[in-house]
């Protein structure tokens, strides 16, 4: 549809930056002058989704009405012929945050109150703890609990292993440490059998030394098969694990039929996730516990809904995937969902390097391992310095490979 009055669609711009990580951030600009951002991040194939968005949705998207979001969203999904796919639903994604944006800017609400208003005073919030050893790992837990945190998630290196990715190098709160981000993709070495042995050692460790008040998490970054994930799930059940996260590729969804029929460990997946078809038989069989899409990446506010609504009629709940390769604008996205959902869970918050903040401003801040948000600020909260953007231009960076020892590739 066409739009003619003061909300018609008149700029469309991408700003690509790299404050410490790379950022894909799409600018839409209305006849009467106000401005949404939307977040297009796909870490380590970014400008992919900048020439979708550049040589294909630009030129669709000046003139267009910005108030028919759902329709936009149906035009941009089901127009192309082409569906689905990470840059593809990045695209789409960044689209609709910027009109959701919009929306609550000429609403002159936050997002959550056009979602349904306040559901809650604040979200629980995970960070990541990791250590070398496990008494580093222990330490490191227990000083996010002192900052208020109510949960936690864990990684430690594999004794045997030459490196395991997620450990943080110095300073847990130097968001340069994930050291896996290179000009070239780093090669690192997987064993299942160590992995195997570790982990439920570590877990065991972590619940002797600090007890069981908070919530405990791991992430298996997909490197099991679904037998030897359901046998980590049983292994992991006197721990009580908030959740267990990727232990298996989930493009076969009916693995996870396998999983949850050995284990009462909750289980978390879908950060690698672009569509509610790719969730419609994790949600509905309720093989899952957790559903991790984020905004960015799964179809933006819009769908995400959807996702959010069906997961809601089976018990599953909302754990949407928050590490610095978010921008804090997919960040404002699911934490304005967080807010007006009745099914969320918890939000994963990583946190930014400190040049990201010289870039994007928000009205959501993190207060004692909980976030909170302005209600006085409207649409998503979230203002983007494109002039501090040009101080950081693009710096491809590759997240590593993972090889087993004998050479082979491994699953992400
Ligand atoms: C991780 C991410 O946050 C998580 O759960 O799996 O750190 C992931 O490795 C990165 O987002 C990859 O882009
Ligand atoms: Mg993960």
């Amino acid at each position: 549809m066409t739009g003619h009055g003061s909300r018609t669609i008149t700029d469309v711009d991408v700003v690509v930056c790299s404050p410490g990580r790379s950022y894909v951030t799409l600018r839409l600009g209305t006849a009467d002058g106000l401005v949404g951002w939307g977040d297009a991040t796909l870490n380590g194939r970014e400008l992919a989704v900048v020439a979708y968005l550049r040589d294909h949705v630009a030129p669709l998207l000046l003139g267009k009405d910005s108030s028919r979001i759902g329709d936009l969203w149906q035009y941009l999904y089901r127009g192309p012929y082409w569906r689905r796919g990470p840059v593809t639903m990045a695209a789409i994604s960044s689209v609709d945050q910027a009109l959701w944006d919009i929306q609550g800017k000429a609403a002159g609400m936050p997002v959550f109150q056009l979602l349904g208003g306040r559901a809650r005073e604040r979200l629980m919030t995970y960070p990541h703890a990791s250590g070398h050893t496990v008494e580093d790992a222990i330490a490191s837990i227990a000083a996010k609990l002192e900052e208020g945190y109510a949960a936690v998630r864990v990684q430690a290196s594999v004794p045997g292993l030459p490196s395991t990715y997620g450990i943080h190098v110095g300073d847990s709160r130097d968001h340069a440490y994930e050291p896996a981000h290179t000009d070239l993709p780093d090669e690192e070495a997987w064993n299942t059998p160590l992995y195997l042995d570790f982990v439920p050692k570590l877990m065991k460790a972590v619940r002797d030394e600090l007890g069981y008040g908070f919530n405990l998490l791991h992430d298996g970054h997909h490197r099991l098969t679904p037998t030897e994930a359901a046998w980590l799930g049983k292994e992991l059940e006197p721990q009580r694990l908030f959740w267990l996260e990727d232990v298996t590729p989930a493009e076969d969804q009916s693995a996870f039929s396998l999983i949850k029929a050995h284990t009462t460990t909750p289980l978390a997946v879908g950060e690698v996730f672009n569509s509610i078809w790719d969730c419609q038989q994790l949600v509905t069989n309720r093989w899952i516990d957790y559903i991790r899409c984020a905004t960015t990446h799964t179809g933006g506010i819009t769908h995400m809904k959807r996702i959010l609504d069906l997961a809601d009629l089976y018990g599953v709940r909302s754990g949407c995937h928050g590490p610095s390769d978010v921008s804090p604008v997919g960040m404002a996205a699911n934490i304005h969902l967080g807010f007006a959902v009745p099914n969320f869970g918890v939000q994963e918050f990583m946190g930014y390097p400190d040049a990201a903040a010289e870039v994007f401003t928000t009205s959501y801040r993190l207060v004692s391992g909980h976030l909170e948000i302005d209600d006085t600020v409207p649409g998503l909260g979230v203002e983007v310095d494109v002039e501090a953007a040009e101080r950081f231009p693009y710096d491809r960076k590759y997240l590593p490979v993972n090889r087993r020892l004998d050479g082979s590739m491994h699953d992400w």
